[in-house]
């Protein structure tokens, strides 16, 4: 059950797999991967797709032949193994012209830059048949409060967002936008820091419905905050249109580690919220299970696709432990004593008024306050499935 097939829809950045290993202390520690390896590789290992920047498969700059070509030779692979390309994102952080931002650069010369690399990228998006078009503005933001104004930044960020989508509806392509919030790094500070940051943001623009957000495990858990959480919130405002699972441990730089080797506990209950969390007990979500991670420094190649199997395994055998945690009678009877589903009745009856609530006899306050949910016992009941213990 823990072995990877299509029908997971397990998907790799292949930035991920791909990357070299540079990091701002020391050079690479692995040799550059050929992205047409990297599609027979996870389809060897049973992952579905794989999901690339503009700059991750064609180089910064290349020109319209060498484009066309490497293009070519990429679907090629595409094809022999069945990998499919879920989704497509813009590189607006790596060249220096993006050192203050993109779409959001004090510089407007820049920021009309950006905005035509993002709109030529949503033409290979839709050649690649992506449905969702990511967007992570690493370099929108600052270091010192009075070098940007934020609500002119917010100005420009939506109007670029406004064109791309313009442009999508224009096309007639099949492409829906999500934004990924991170909190800082690399700059100190970024634009849309949080899942809550960035559905504000969404409802100021001119098409809505065509974005949603992609949340990074670690991103969120950068800033402190409960990723499951932050994904259910998602959930109910109908807006997790892709997710990247990693793994972070605390409060500190970006980590990236597999899925599930940060808060192992908190990637249970997303897990279960993901496939167990919809409306009649099945999948919340069913969009690609994303990984963005990075195979760790001190990996040789035999570690990366070690490390790639890791991530899927453990997505898996999470799943498998969830729906033991939700068949088990005493897990039932816990979820009882603990109220979670009575939560799921509205407060007053149907048709009843405030009036009628004001009129109701008085609450023992007492005898209420008095009850205990047993919550520690549930969470340890999930503990006890995690560990193999039940
Ligand atoms: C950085 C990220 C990014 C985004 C990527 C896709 C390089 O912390 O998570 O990975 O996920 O740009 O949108
Ligand atoms: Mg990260
Ligand atoms: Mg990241
Ligand atoms: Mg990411």
């Amino acid at each position: 059950a823990a072995t990877p097939t299509p029908a997971d829809r397990f998907s790799f950045g292949l930035w991920t797999v791909g990357w070299p290993a540079r990091d701002p202390f020391g050079d690479a520690t692995r040799a550059p991967l050929d992205p047409v390896e990297a599609v027979h590789r996870l389809a060897e290992l049973g992952a579905y797709g794989i999901t690339l920047h503009d700059d991750d498969l064609i180089p910064f700059g290349s020109d319209a032949a060498t484009r066309d070509k490497i293009v070519q030779r990429f679907t090629g692979a595409l094809e022999s193994t069945g990998l499919v390309v879920p989704m497509v994102t813009t590189n607006l952080f790596n060249h220096p012209i993006f050192k203050d931002g993109a779409f959001t650069s004090n510089d407007r010369e820049v920021r009309r830059f950006a905005l035509r690399k993002a709109l030529r990228n949503l033409d290979l998006a839709a050649e690649l048949g992506a449905q969702t078009f990511v967007m992570w503005g690493g370099r929108e933001g600052a270091e010192y409060d009075l070098a940007k104004d934020v609500r002119a930044a917010l100005d420009r960020y939506r109007e670029a967002v406004d064109v791309l989508t313009q442009y999508v509806i224009d096309r007639g392509y099949q492409l829906r936008f999500a934004l990924e919030p991170k909190p800082n790094e690399p700059r100190g500070d970024i634009l849309l820091p949080t899942v809550g940051h960035a559905l504000a943001f969404i409802g100021s623009l001119a098409h809505p419905e065509m974005v949603g957000l992609n949340p990074e495990v670690g991103h969120e858990q950068m800033a402190g905050l409960n990723f499951a959480h932050g994904i259910a919130q998602a959930l109910w405002h109908g807006k997790l249109f892709h997710i990247d699972l990693n793994g972070q441990r605390s409060i500190k730089y970006d980590q990236d580690l597999v899925f599930g080797h940060g808060d192992l506990l908190n990637a249970f209950a997303l897990v279960d919220l993901l496939e167990n969390g919809g409306p009649g007990g099945g999948p919340a979500y069913d969009g690609p299970r994303h990984f963005d991670y990075k195979p760790s420094r001190t990996e040789d190649m035999t570690g990366v696709w070690a490390s790639a199997e890791a991530n899927m395994r453990t997505y898996l055998l999470l799943k498998e432990r969830a729906a033991a945690f939700r068949a088990d009678p005493e897990v039932q009877a816990a979820l009882a004593t603990s109220g979670v589903a009575d939560l799921g009745r509205s407060t007053l009856d149907d048709g009843e008024t405030y009036a009628e609530l004001l009129a109701a006899p008085e609450l023992d306050v007492d005898a209420t306050a008095a009850r205990g949910f047993g919550f520690v016992r549930l969470n340890q009941l999930a503990v006890e499935h995690l560990l193999g213990a039940r």
